[in-house]
Protein backbone atom coordinates (compact mmCIF):
# COMPACT_ATOMS: atom_id res chain seq x y z
CA UNK A 1 0.00 0.00 0.00
CA UNK A 2 0.29 3.53 -0.31
CA UNK A 3 1.76 5.93 -3.20
CA UNK A 4 3.89 3.57 -5.67
CA UNK A 5 7.25 5.92 -6.86
CA UNK A 6 5.98 7.68 -9.90
CA UNK A 7 7.59 7.40 -13.09
CA UNK A 8 10.18 10.14 -13.30
CA UNK A 9 9.55 10.83 -17.39
CA UNK A 10 6.36 12.32 -17.95
CA UNK A 11 4.10 12.63 -20.90
CA UNK A 12 0.55 12.71 -22.11
CA UNK A 13 -0.19 8.93 -22.32
CA UNK A 14 -3.25 9.44 -24.91
CA UNK A 15 -0.65 12.27 -27.00
CA UNK A 16 -0.53 15.10 -28.60
CA UNK A 17 -1.85 16.77 -31.89
CA UNK A 18 1.19 18.08 -34.28
CA UNK A 19 0.61 21.79 -33.44
CA UNK A 20 0.26 20.94 -29.71
CA UNK A 21 2.94 22.89 -27.29
CA UNK A 22 4.69 19.73 -26.08
CA UNK A 23 6.49 19.54 -22.75
CA UNK A 24 7.94 16.78 -21.41
CA UNK A 25 8.60 17.08 -17.27
CA UNK A 26 11.30 14.95 -15.44
CA UNK A 27 11.54 15.30 -11.75
CA UNK A 28 15.15 14.72 -11.37
CA UNK A 29 17.54 17.37 -11.63
CA UNK A 30 20.18 15.31 -13.46
CA UNK A 31 18.81 14.65 -16.82
CA UNK A 32 19.92 17.15 -19.55
CA UNK A 33 18.63 15.84 -22.47
CA UNK A 34 16.24 13.47 -24.15
CA UNK A 35 15.17 11.48 -27.23
CA UNK A 36 12.33 10.56 -28.75
CA UNK A 37 11.92 6.87 -30.23
CA UNK A 38 9.85 5.03 -31.71
CA UNK A 39 7.42 2.79 -29.58
CA UNK A 40 8.13 -0.52 -31.92
CA UNK A 41 11.47 0.25 -33.63
CA UNK A 42 13.15 2.44 -30.87
CA UNK A 43 14.45 4.53 -33.60
CA UNK A 44 15.29 8.23 -32.01
CA UNK A 45 13.37 10.75 -33.89
CA UNK A 46 14.22 13.32 -32.18
CA UNK A 47 16.77 14.69 -29.64
CA UNK A 48 15.80 17.65 -27.40
CA UNK A 49 17.28 19.21 -24.01
CA UNK A 50 15.45 20.02 -20.72
CA UNK A 51 15.67 23.91 -19.72
CA UNK A 52 16.61 24.85 -16.10
CA UNK A 53 16.36 23.06 -12.98
CA UNK A 54 13.58 24.11 -10.59
CA UNK A 55 11.87 22.95 -7.52
CA UNK A 56 8.34 22.01 -7.25
CA UNK A 57 6.74 22.40 -4.50
CA UNK A 58 3.54 19.95 -5.00
CA UNK A 59 5.57 17.04 -5.79
CA UNK A 60 8.27 18.24 -3.45
CA UNK A 61 10.95 17.33 -6.07
CA UNK A 62 13.42 18.64 -8.88
CA UNK A 63 11.78 19.40 -12.25
CA UNK A 64 12.80 20.08 -15.77
CA UNK A 65 10.82 20.84 -18.63
CA UNK A 66 11.91 19.31 -21.98
CA UNK A 67 10.35 21.48 -25.11
CA UNK A 68 9.61 18.85 -28.16
CA UNK A 69 6.69 21.08 -29.82
CA UNK A 70 8.72 21.69 -32.97
CA UNK A 71 8.44 17.37 -33.62
CA UNK A 72 4.83 16.76 -35.41
CA UNK A 73 5.85 13.65 -36.68
CA UNK A 74 2.58 11.54 -36.22
CA UNK A 75 2.82 7.62 -34.75
CA UNK A 76 3.62 6.37 -30.92
CA UNK A 77 6.58 6.96 -29.33
CA UNK A 78 8.54 6.95 -26.17
CA UNK A 79 10.80 9.72 -24.35
CA UNK A 80 14.02 8.10 -22.46
CA UNK A 81 15.99 10.21 -20.80
CA UNK A 82 19.13 9.81 -18.62
CA UNK A 83 19.31 8.89 -16.17
CA UNK A 84 15.70 9.04 -15.57
CA UNK A 85 14.60 6.41 -17.92
CA UNK A 86 11.71 5.78 -20.41
CA UNK A 87 8.24 7.50 -20.40
CA UNK A 88 5.36 5.94 -20.97
CA UNK A 89 4.69 5.75 -24.38
CA UNK A 90 2.28 8.34 -25.91
CA UNK A 91 1.17 9.43 -29.56
CA UNK A 92 1.16 12.39 -31.87
CA UNK A 93 -1.76 12.62 -34.52
CA UNK A 94 -5.05 14.54 -34.94
CA UNK A 95 -7.90 12.05 -33.80
CA UNK A 96 -6.05 10.69 -30.47
CA UNK A 97 -9.11 12.31 -28.23
CA UNK A 98 -11.87 10.44 -29.96
CA UNK A 99 -12.67 7.30 -28.35
CA UNK A 100 -11.76 8.56 -24.87
CA UNK A 101 -14.57 11.96 -25.05
CA UNK A 102 -17.09 9.50 -26.70
CA UNK A 103 -16.33 7.36 -23.33
CA UNK A 104 -16.16 10.39 -21.25
CA UNK A 105 -19.79 11.35 -22.81
CA UNK A 106 -20.87 7.77 -22.17
CA UNK A 107 -20.16 7.90 -18.54
CA UNK A 108 -23.14 9.89 -18.10
CA UNK A 109 -25.11 7.83 -20.08
CA UNK A 110 -24.11 4.93 -17.93
CA UNK A 111 -25.10 7.05 -14.37
CA UNK A 112 -28.46 7.28 -15.74
CA UNK A 113 -31.45 6.42 -12.88
CA UNK A 114 -34.95 5.30 -13.10
CA UNK A 115 -34.33 4.39 -16.41
CA UNK A 116 -33.04 0.89 -18.74
CA UNK A 117 -29.90 1.51 -19.13
CA UNK A 118 -29.25 -0.80 -22.45
CA UNK A 119 -25.80 -3.79 -22.96
CA UNK A 120 -25.55 -2.69 -26.53
CA UNK A 121 -23.85 0.68 -24.92
CA UNK A 122 -23.28 0.07 -21.27
CA UNK A 123 -21.94 -3.91 -21.79
CA UNK A 124 -21.75 -5.07 -18.48
CA UNK A 125 -22.59 -1.54 -16.76
CA UNK A 126 -26.38 -2.46 -18.35
CA UNK A 127 -29.46 -2.08 -15.70
CA UNK A 128 -32.92 -2.42 -15.36
CA UNK A 129 -34.37 0.53 -14.39
CA UNK A 130 -33.18 1.46 -10.56
CA UNK A 131 -34.47 4.04 -7.78
CA UNK A 132 -37.98 3.75 -9.00
CA UNK A 133 -39.07 3.82 -5.24
CA UNK A 134 -41.02 7.02 -4.91
CA UNK A 135 -39.89 9.75 -2.41
CA UNK A 136 -40.96 11.18 0.90
CA UNK A 137 -40.47 14.76 1.77
CA UNK A 138 -37.70 15.01 4.71
CA UNK A 139 -39.64 15.31 8.11
CA UNK A 140 -43.22 15.11 6.12
CA UNK A 141 -45.32 12.58 7.98
CA UNK A 142 -48.46 13.00 5.82
CA UNK A 143 -47.83 9.85 4.02
CA UNK A 144 -47.28 11.72 0.38
CA UNK A 145 -44.91 10.50 -2.35
CA UNK A 146 -43.67 11.85 -4.82
CA UNK A 147 -42.13 10.90 -8.21
CA UNK A 148 -38.62 11.64 -8.76
CA UNK A 149 -37.14 9.25 -10.52
CA UNK A 150 -35.02 9.69 -13.54
CA UNK A 151 -31.46 12.17 -13.67
CA UNK A 152 -28.03 10.63 -13.45
CA UNK A 153 -26.37 8.75 -10.54
CA UNK A 154 -24.12 11.77 -8.70
CA UNK A 155 -20.97 9.23 -8.28
CA UNK A 156 -19.61 6.41 -6.50
CA UNK A 157 -22.96 6.57 -4.90
CA UNK A 158 -26.30 6.37 -6.28
CA UNK A 159 -27.36 10.27 -4.87
CA UNK A 160 -28.54 12.50 -7.25
CA UNK A 161 -28.25 16.21 -6.17
CA UNK A 162 -29.93 19.70 -7.71
CA UNK A 163 -26.43 21.28 -7.65
CA UNK A 164 -24.06 19.28 -9.02
CA UNK A 165 -26.39 17.95 -11.71
CA UNK A 166 -26.74 21.95 -12.63
CA UNK A 167 -22.62 22.25 -12.85
CA UNK A 168 -22.58 19.03 -14.99
CA UNK A 169 -25.52 20.39 -17.12
CA UNK A 170 -23.72 24.12 -17.45
CA UNK A 171 -20.93 22.11 -18.50
CA UNK A 172 -22.95 20.60 -21.72
CA UNK A 173 -24.46 23.50 -22.25
CA UNK A 174 -21.05 25.27 -22.63
CA UNK A 175 -19.29 22.91 -24.66
CA UNK A 176 -22.25 22.65 -26.92
CA UNK A 177 -22.70 26.52 -27.28
CA UNK A 178 -19.10 27.61 -27.41
CA UNK A 179 -18.25 24.92 -29.81
CA UNK A 180 -20.64 23.85 -31.92
CA UNK A 181 -20.52 20.37 -30.40
CA UNK A 182 -23.47 19.23 -32.00
CA UNK A 183 -22.62 15.64 -33.16
CA UNK A 184 -25.73 13.22 -33.09
CA UNK A 185 -23.70 9.95 -33.03
CA UNK A 186 -22.11 9.41 -29.81
CA UNK A 187 -24.23 6.79 -29.63
CA UNK A 188 -26.65 7.65 -26.89
CA UNK A 189 -30.51 6.07 -27.28
CA UNK A 190 -31.48 9.59 -28.81
CA UNK A 191 -28.54 9.37 -30.49
CA UNK A 192 -29.85 10.15 -34.98
CA UNK A 193 -32.84 12.49 -33.36
CA UNK A 194 -31.50 15.65 -34.54
CA UNK A 195 -30.86 16.72 -31.55
CA UNK A 196 -27.11 17.00 -30.59
CA UNK A 197 -26.41 14.70 -28.26
CA UNK A 198 -24.63 16.91 -25.23
CA UNK A 199 -28.53 18.55 -24.81
CA UNK A 200 -30.03 14.79 -25.69
CA UNK A 201 -27.87 13.81 -22.08
CA UNK A 202 -28.33 16.92 -20.45
CA UNK A 203 -32.02 17.36 -21.20
CA UNK A 204 -32.38 13.84 -18.81
CA UNK A 205 -31.09 15.63 -16.14
CA UNK A 206 -33.14 18.66 -16.50
CA UNK A 207 -36.25 16.37 -16.94
CA UNK A 208 -35.37 14.52 -13.48
CA UNK A 209 -34.85 18.06 -12.68
CA UNK A 210 -38.17 19.45 -12.63
CA UNK A 211 -39.62 17.02 -10.85
CA UNK A 212 -37.66 18.30 -7.93
CA UNK A 213 -39.56 21.84 -7.90
CA UNK A 214 -41.90 22.10 -5.33
CA UNK A 215 -44.80 23.34 -7.74
CA UNK A 216 -46.50 25.16 -4.28
CA UNK A 217 -43.70 27.35 -3.95
CA UNK A 218 -41.38 27.10 -6.75
CA UNK A 219 -38.50 26.03 -4.34
CA UNK A 220 -36.06 22.88 -5.42
CA UNK A 221 -35.44 19.85 -2.89
CA UNK A 222 -31.78 20.01 -2.48
CA UNK A 223 -31.24 16.12 -3.28
CA UNK A 224 -33.12 12.54 -3.25
CA UNK A 225 -31.05 9.70 -1.45
CA UNK A 226 -31.80 7.35 0.91
CA UNK A 227 -30.50 8.52 4.77
CA UNK A 228 -27.48 6.88 4.44
CA UNK A 229 -25.28 6.08 1.79
CA UNK A 230 -25.49 2.59 0.03
CA UNK A 231 -23.42 -0.47 0.89
CA UNK A 232 -21.27 -1.46 -2.14
CA UNK A 233 -24.23 -3.12 -4.29
CA UNK A 234 -25.59 -2.21 -7.61
CA UNK A 235 -28.32 -0.04 -8.50
CA UNK A 236 -31.03 -2.31 -8.50
CA UNK A 237 -30.14 -3.29 -5.15
CA UNK A 238 -30.49 -0.17 -3.26
CA UNK A 239 -33.82 -0.42 -2.27
CA UNK A 240 -34.49 1.89 1.17
CA UNK A 241 -36.65 4.53 1.10
CA UNK A 242 -36.23 7.82 -0.59
CA UNK A 243 -35.89 10.96 1.00
CA UNK A 244 -36.33 14.79 -0.48
CA UNK A 245 -33.43 16.36 1.41
CA UNK A 246 -34.87 20.08 2.22
CA UNK A 247 -35.39 22.82 -0.38
CA UNK A 248 -32.63 25.15 -0.55
CA UNK A 249 -31.46 28.05 -1.87
CA UNK A 250 -28.50 27.21 -3.91
CA UNK A 251 -30.23 24.22 -5.73
CA UNK A 252 -33.01 26.74 -6.28
CA UNK A 253 -30.58 29.25 -7.81
CA UNK A 254 -28.94 27.08 -9.78
CA UNK A 255 -31.79 25.19 -10.91
CA UNK A 256 -33.17 28.68 -12.03
CA UNK A 257 -30.35 29.65 -14.21
CA UNK A 258 -30.05 25.91 -15.94
CA UNK A 259 -33.58 26.39 -16.57
CA UNK A 260 -33.35 29.68 -18.11
CA UNK A 261 -30.51 28.77 -20.72
CA UNK A 262 -31.96 25.72 -21.07
CA UNK A 263 -35.15 27.58 -22.51
CA UNK A 264 -32.91 29.54 -25.02
CA UNK A 265 -31.06 26.32 -26.54
CA UNK A 266 -33.51 23.95 -26.72
CA UNK A 267 -36.57 26.31 -27.76
CA UNK A 268 -34.85 25.37 -32.17
CA UNK A 269 -35.29 21.20 -30.91
CA UNK A 270 -38.55 21.44 -28.84
CA UNK A 271 -40.34 24.81 -28.31
CA UNK A 272 -42.70 23.11 -25.80
CA UNK A 273 -40.14 21.77 -23.30
CA UNK A 274 -37.78 25.22 -23.68
CA UNK A 275 -41.59 26.67 -22.35
CA UNK A 276 -42.06 24.41 -19.68
CA UNK A 277 -38.45 24.93 -18.54
CA UNK A 278 -38.20 29.20 -19.15
CA UNK A 279 -41.64 28.74 -16.59
CA UNK A 280 -39.91 26.46 -14.39
CA UNK A 281 -37.15 28.88 -13.82
CA UNK A 282 -39.29 31.79 -13.72
CA UNK A 283 -41.16 30.31 -10.56
CA UNK A 284 -37.84 29.09 -9.14
CA UNK A 285 -36.44 32.48 -9.23
CA UNK A 286 -39.41 33.74 -7.28
CA UNK A 287 -39.10 31.35 -5.00
CA UNK A 288 -35.59 33.03 -4.56
CA UNK A 289 -36.86 36.79 -4.26
CA UNK A 290 -38.98 35.52 -1.78
CA UNK A 291 -36.48 33.94 0.52
CA UNK A 292 -33.77 36.52 -0.03
CA UNK A 293 -32.31 35.17 3.54
CA UNK A 294 -32.50 31.80 3.85
CA UNK A 295 -29.30 30.35 4.74
CA UNK A 296 -26.76 27.56 3.06
CA UNK A 297 -28.21 24.11 3.27
CA UNK A 298 -27.33 21.68 6.18
CA UNK A 299 -28.05 18.41 6.33
CA UNK A 300 -30.31 17.21 8.80
CA UNK A 301 -28.61 15.20 11.40
CA UNK A 302 -30.05 11.56 10.16
CA UNK A 303 -29.91 12.30 6.60
CA UNK A 304 -25.80 11.63 5.84
CA UNK A 305 -25.60 11.43 2.59
CA UNK A 306 -23.42 14.11 0.55
CA UNK A 307 -24.45 17.83 1.85
CA UNK A 308 -23.00 20.25 -1.10
CA UNK A 309 -23.14 22.27 1.58
CA UNK A 310 -22.21 26.01 0.24
CA UNK A 311 -22.87 29.46 2.39
CA UNK A 312 -21.49 31.87 0.06
CA UNK A 313 -25.10 32.23 -1.87
CA UNK A 314 -23.96 35.65 -3.71
CA UNK A 315 -22.85 33.85 -6.70
CA UNK A 316 -25.77 31.67 -7.11
CA UNK A 317 -28.04 34.61 -6.89
CA UNK A 318 -26.02 36.00 -9.80
CA UNK A 319 -25.85 33.04 -11.68
CA UNK A 320 -29.97 32.75 -11.68
CA UNK A 321 -30.57 36.36 -12.35
CA UNK A 322 -27.72 36.41 -14.91
CA UNK A 323 -29.54 33.67 -16.97
CA UNK A 324 -33.21 34.85 -16.44
CA UNK A 325 -32.10 38.16 -18.24
CA UNK A 326 -30.52 36.35 -20.66
CA UNK A 327 -33.31 34.38 -21.64
CA UNK A 328 -35.69 37.36 -21.01
CA UNK A 329 -34.40 40.38 -21.47
CA UNK A 330 -36.41 41.17 -18.77
CA UNK A 331 -35.37 44.68 -17.22
CA UNK A 332 -36.28 43.46 -13.79
CA UNK A 333 -33.58 40.99 -14.33
CA UNK A 334 -31.06 43.38 -15.45
CA UNK A 335 -31.41 45.34 -12.53
CA UNK A 336 -31.12 41.96 -10.26
CA UNK A 337 -28.10 40.92 -12.47
CA UNK A 338 -26.45 45.05 -11.74
CA UNK A 339 -27.32 44.30 -8.38
CA UNK A 340 -25.49 40.94 -7.87
CA UNK A 341 -22.31 42.05 -9.85
CA UNK A 342 -22.10 44.61 -7.29
CA UNK A 343 -22.55 42.17 -4.56
CA UNK A 344 -19.33 39.97 -2.44
CA UNK A 345 -19.86 36.83 -5.14
CA UNK A 346 -17.47 34.08 -5.69
CA UNK A 347 -16.70 33.57 -9.06
CA UNK A 348 -15.69 29.62 -10.34
CA UNK A 349 -17.09 26.81 -12.19
CA UNK A 350 -17.56 24.55 -9.53
CA UNK A 351 -20.30 22.83 -7.76
CA UNK A 352 -20.08 25.60 -5.13
CA UNK A 353 -18.20 28.37 -5.84
CA UNK A 354 -20.17 29.22 -9.66
CA UNK A 355 -20.04 33.20 -10.47
CA UNK A 356 -17.51 32.66 -13.48
CA UNK A 357 -20.50 30.58 -14.81
CA UNK A 358 -22.65 34.32 -14.97
CA UNK A 359 -19.76 36.05 -16.06
CA UNK A 360 -18.99 33.96 -18.65
CA UNK A 361 -22.61 33.87 -20.46
CA UNK A 362 -22.58 37.74 -19.95
CA UNK A 363 -19.27 38.27 -21.31
CA UNK A 364 -20.27 36.47 -24.41
CA UNK A 365 -23.75 36.45 -25.05
CA UNK A 366 -25.18 39.02 -27.53
CA UNK A 367 -27.50 42.05 -26.53
CA UNK A 368 -26.56 42.13 -23.32
CA UNK A 369 -26.05 45.55 -21.40
CA UNK A 370 -22.82 46.96 -22.97
CA UNK A 371 -22.16 47.95 -19.41
CA UNK A 372 -22.85 44.64 -17.96
CA UNK A 373 -20.68 42.37 -20.57
CA UNK A 374 -18.33 44.97 -19.72
CA UNK A 375 -17.89 44.34 -15.89
CA UNK A 376 -18.13 40.92 -16.34
CA UNK A 377 -15.73 40.26 -18.88
CA UNK A 378 -13.24 42.28 -16.72
CA UNK A 379 -13.74 40.14 -14.22
CA UNK A 380 -13.48 36.73 -16.13
CA UNK A 381 -10.21 38.08 -17.90
CA UNK A 382 -8.59 39.28 -14.18
CA UNK A 383 -9.43 35.73 -12.80
CA UNK A 384 -7.84 34.18 -16.08
CA UNK A 385 -4.53 36.23 -15.89
CA UNK A 386 -4.20 35.14 -12.07
CA UNK A 387 -4.91 31.41 -12.87
CA UNK A 388 -2.35 31.49 -16.29
CA UNK A 389 0.33 33.68 -14.25
CA UNK A 390 0.37 31.18 -11.57
CA UNK A 391 0.28 28.04 -14.00
CA UNK A 392 3.30 29.54 -15.49
CA UNK A 393 5.26 29.93 -12.16
CA UNK A 394 4.81 25.94 -11.23
CA UNK A 395 6.30 22.94 -12.40
CA UNK A 396 3.12 21.25 -13.34
CA UNK A 397 1.42 24.17 -14.40
CA UNK A 398 -1.79 23.53 -12.65
CA UNK A 399 -1.81 26.65 -10.71
CA UNK A 400 -2.35 24.92 -7.98
CA UNK A 401 0.36 26.17 -5.37
CA UNK A 402 0.24 23.31 -2.57
CA UNK A 403 -3.78 22.85 -1.78
CA UNK A 404 -4.90 19.72 -3.58
CA UNK A 405 -8.48 19.57 -2.49
CA UNK A 406 -10.89 16.86 -2.78
CA UNK A 407 -11.81 16.70 -6.46
CA UNK A 408 -8.64 18.40 -7.81
CA UNK A 409 -8.73 16.98 -10.82
CA UNK A 410 -12.09 19.16 -11.30
CA UNK A 411 -10.58 22.09 -10.08
CA UNK A 412 -8.02 21.72 -12.91
CA UNK A 413 -10.39 21.04 -15.27
CA UNK A 414 -12.62 24.03 -14.39
CA UNK A 415 -9.04 26.35 -14.42
CA UNK A 416 -9.08 24.67 -18.12
CA UNK A 417 -12.43 25.83 -18.83
CA UNK A 418 -11.29 29.36 -17.35
CA UNK A 419 -9.01 29.73 -19.57
CA UNK A 420 -10.68 28.66 -22.82
CA UNK A 421 -13.22 30.94 -21.45
CA UNK A 422 -10.68 33.86 -21.47
CA UNK A 423 -9.44 32.64 -25.09
CA UNK A 424 -13.10 32.51 -26.08
CA UNK A 425 -13.27 36.52 -25.31
CA UNK A 426 -9.98 37.51 -26.59
CA UNK A 427 -8.81 35.31 -29.16
CA UNK A 428 -5.35 35.31 -27.37
CA UNK A 429 -3.46 31.60 -27.74
CA UNK A 430 -1.39 32.05 -24.77
CA UNK A 431 -4.57 30.96 -22.67
CA UNK A 432 -5.31 28.05 -24.77
CA UNK A 433 -1.87 26.94 -24.59
CA UNK A 434 -2.53 26.45 -20.92
CA UNK A 435 -5.19 25.19 -20.93
CA UNK A 436 -3.81 22.28 -23.01
CA UNK A 437 -1.24 21.94 -20.42
CA UNK A 438 -4.08 21.35 -17.42
CA UNK A 439 -5.29 18.97 -19.95
CA UNK A 440 -2.25 16.92 -20.44
CA UNK A 441 -1.71 17.00 -16.45
CA UNK A 442 -4.92 15.06 -15.95
CA UNK A 443 -3.55 12.36 -18.86
CA UNK A 444 -0.17 11.99 -17.37
CA UNK A 445 1.90 14.91 -16.99
CA UNK A 446 1.54 15.29 -13.14
CA UNK A 447 3.19 14.59 -9.87
CA UNK A 448 1.93 10.83 -9.80
CA UNK A 449 2.27 9.65 -13.45
CA UNK A 450 -1.15 8.36 -13.14
CA UNK A 451 -3.47 9.24 -16.14
CA UNK A 452 -6.22 9.87 -14.40
CA UNK A 453 -9.04 9.04 -16.80
CA UNK A 454 -10.55 5.25 -16.58
CA UNK A 455 -9.36 2.92 -19.20
CA UNK A 456 -6.63 5.06 -20.26
CA UNK A 457 -2.99 5.12 -20.91
CA UNK A 458 -0.79 2.78 -19.16
CA UNK A 459 -1.38 3.74 -16.04
CA UNK A 460 -4.76 3.91 -15.42
CA UNK A 461 -6.94 3.81 -12.09
CA UNK A 462 -8.79 0.36 -11.56
CA UNK A 463 -9.71 0.61 -8.16
CA UNK A 464 -11.90 3.05 -8.33
CA UNK A 465 -15.00 3.76 -5.66
CA UNK A 466 -17.84 3.54 -7.63
CA UNK A 467 -20.57 0.78 -6.66
CA UNK A 468 -20.95 -0.75 -9.69
CA UNK A 469 -17.28 -1.07 -10.64
CA UNK A 470 -16.56 -2.37 -7.46
CA UNK A 471 -19.67 -5.09 -7.36
CA UNK A 472 -18.63 -6.24 -11.22
CA UNK A 473 -15.21 -5.95 -10.53
CA UNK A 474 -14.70 -4.14 -13.80
CA UNK A 475 -13.52 -0.36 -14.09
CA UNK A 476 -16.29 1.35 -15.98
CA UNK A 477 -14.16 3.26 -18.56
CA UNK A 478 -13.72 7.22 -19.29
CA UNK A 479 -14.52 8.09 -15.57
CA UNK A 480 -12.13 11.42 -14.28
CA UNK A 481 -10.90 10.17 -10.84
CA UNK A 482 -11.00 12.80 -7.93
CA UNK A 483 -7.01 12.93 -7.70
CA UNK A 484 -4.84 14.10 -5.72
CA UNK A 485 -6.14 15.37 -2.01
CA UNK A 486 -3.70 16.58 0.46
CA UNK A 487 -6.65 16.99 3.02
CA UNK A 488 -6.70 13.44 3.61
CA UNK A 489 -10.37 13.12 3.94
CA UNK A 490 -10.97 9.73 4.27
CA UNK A 491 -9.79 7.12 6.95
CA UNK A 492 -7.76 5.11 4.12
CA UNK A 493 -6.23 7.68 3.10
CA UNK A 494 -5.23 8.92 6.39
CA UNK A 495 -3.49 5.59 6.96
CA UNK A 496 -1.29 5.61 3.69
CA UNK A 497 -0.71 8.97 2.36
CA UNK A 498 0.19 11.17 5.39
CA UNK A 499 3.29 12.83 4.97
CA UNK A 500 3.19 12.86 0.92
CA UNK A 501 3.81 15.86 -1.12
CA UNK A 502 0.41 17.78 -2.33
CA UNK A 503 0.02 16.43 -5.51
CA UNK A 504 0.93 13.01 -4.84
CA UNK A 505 -1.63 12.09 -2.51
CA UNK A 506 -3.55 10.08 -4.27
CA UNK A 507 -3.82 5.89 -4.40
CA UNK A 508 -5.75 3.66 -6.74
CA UNK A 509 -7.65 1.89 -4.01
CA UNK A 510 -11.60 1.98 -3.91
CA UNK A 511 -11.42 2.85 0.34
CA UNK A 512 -10.14 5.87 -0.89
CA UNK A 513 -13.41 7.98 -2.09
CA UNK A 514 -11.50 11.11 -1.27
CA UNK A 515 -9.11 10.83 -4.09
CA UNK A 516 -10.78 7.64 -5.73
CA UNK A 517 -13.92 8.17 -6.12
CA UNK A 518 -15.56 9.55 -9.55
CA UNK A 519 -18.37 12.08 -10.09
CA UNK A 520 -20.52 13.72 -13.48
CA UNK A 521 -19.52 17.02 -12.50
CA UNK A 522 -15.65 15.56 -12.80
CA UNK A 523 -16.46 14.84 -16.22
CA UNK A 524 -18.19 17.69 -17.07
CA UNK A 525 -15.52 19.96 -17.51
CA UNK A 526 -13.14 17.14 -19.13
CA UNK A 527 -16.22 17.04 -21.72
CA UNK A 528 -15.80 21.07 -22.41
CA UNK A 529 -11.92 20.59 -22.23
CA UNK A 530 -11.63 17.71 -24.39
CA UNK A 531 -14.18 19.95 -26.71
CA UNK A 532 -12.94 22.96 -26.97
CA UNK A 533 -8.96 21.66 -27.36
CA UNK A 534 -10.13 19.62 -30.59
O1 LIG B 1 -13.71 25.71 -0.38
C1 LIG B 1 -12.48 25.28 0.19
C2 LIG B 1 -11.35 26.07 -0.42
O2 LIG B 1 -11.49 27.41 -0.09
C3 LIG B 1 -10.03 25.51 0.10
O3 LIG B 1 -8.98 26.15 -0.55
C4 LIG B 1 -9.99 24.01 -0.21
C5 LIG B 1 -8.73 23.34 0.28
O4 LIG B 1 -8.81 22.89 1.58
O5 LIG B 1 -11.07 23.38 0.39
C6 LIG B 1 -12.30 23.81 -0.12
O6 LIG B 1 -13.36 23.10 0.40
C7 LIG B 1 -13.49 21.78 -0.05
C8 LIG B 1 -14.79 21.62 -0.79
O7 LIG B 1 -14.98 20.28 -1.15
C9 LIG B 1 -14.87 22.47 -2.04
O8 LIG B 1 -13.90 22.06 -2.97
C10 LIG B 1 -13.43 20.85 1.14
O9 LIG B 1 -12.15 20.90 1.72
C11 LIG B 1 -13.76 19.45 0.73
O10 LIG B 1 -13.85 18.62 1.85
C12 LIG B 1 -15.05 19.40 -0.05
O11 LIG B 1 -15.17 18.10 -0.57
C13 LIG B 1 -16.38 17.73 -1.17
C14 LIG B 1 -16.85 16.42 -0.55
O12 LIG B 1 -18.00 15.96 -1.24
C15 LIG B 1 -17.18 16.54 0.92
O13 LIG B 1 -18.16 17.48 1.14
C16 LIG B 1 -16.12 17.54 -2.66
O14 LIG B 1 -15.85 18.80 -3.27
C17 LIG B 1 -17.32 16.91 -3.33
O15 LIG B 1 -16.98 16.60 -4.65
C18 LIG B 1 -17.74 15.65 -2.60
O16 LIG B 1 -18.90 15.20 -3.19
C19 LIG B 1 -19.30 13.86 -2.92
C20 LIG B 1 -20.74 13.93 -2.46
O17 LIG B 1 -20.81 14.56 -1.20
C21 LIG B 1 -21.41 12.57 -2.45
N1 LIG B 1 -21.25 11.92 -3.71
C22 LIG B 1 -19.86 11.75 -4.10
C23 LIG B 1 -19.15 13.07 -4.21
C24 LIG B 1 -17.70 12.90 -4.64
O18 LIG B 1 -16.86 12.39 -3.68
O1 LIG C 1 -19.50 6.12 -0.68
C1 LIG C 1 -19.57 7.43 -0.16
C2 LIG C 1 -19.02 8.40 -1.17
O2 LIG C 1 -19.81 8.40 -2.34
C3 LIG C 1 -18.94 9.79 -0.58
O3 LIG C 1 -18.25 10.66 -1.44
C4 LIG C 1 -18.20 9.74 0.74
C5 LIG C 1 -18.15 11.09 1.44
O4 LIG C 1 -19.37 11.66 1.66
O5 LIG C 1 -18.80 8.82 1.61
C6 LIG C 1 -18.81 7.51 1.12
O6 LIG C 1 -19.45 6.68 2.02
C7 LIG C 1 -18.67 6.34 3.13
C8 LIG C 1 -19.27 7.00 4.36
O7 LIG C 1 -19.15 8.39 4.30
C9 LIG C 1 -18.60 6.46 5.59
N1 LIG C 1 -18.66 5.02 5.64
C10 LIG C 1 -18.01 4.40 4.49
C11 LIG C 1 -18.63 4.83 3.21
C12 LIG C 1 -17.82 4.31 2.00
O8 LIG C 1 -17.79 2.98 1.92
ZN1 LIG D 1 -30.71 4.72 -9.76
CA1 LIG E 1 -21.75 29.58 -3.91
Amino acid sequence: VGAPQPIQVKVNQIGYKPDDTKTVIVTSKDDEKFKIVDAKTDETMFVGAYGELSYDKSAESNVRHGDFTEFKTPGTYKIISSPSGASYEFSIGDDLYDDVYKDVVLMLYKQRCGTEVTKDIAGDFAHEACHMQEATVYGDTSGTKIDVSGGWHDAGDYGRYVVSGAKTVQDLFLAYEDYGQTADDLGIPESGNKTPDLLDEAKYELDWMLKMQDAASGGVYHKVTALVFPETVLAVDETDDMVLAPISYAATADFAAVMAKASVLYAEYDADFAKSCLDAATNAYAFLETNPDMKGYENPEDLVTGAYDDTHLADETLWASAEMYIATKDAKYLTATKTALDSNYLTGFGWADIGSYALYDLAKTEGVDADVAKTAKEKLLADADETLSKAESEGFFTGMGVTYPWGSNMTITNKGMELLAAANLTGDAKYTEYAQKMRDYIFGVNPTGYCYVTGYGSLTPNATHHRPSQVLKETMPGMLVGGANNNLNDPYANAVLYGIAPGRAYVDNEQCYSCNEVTIYWNSPLIYLLTGLN
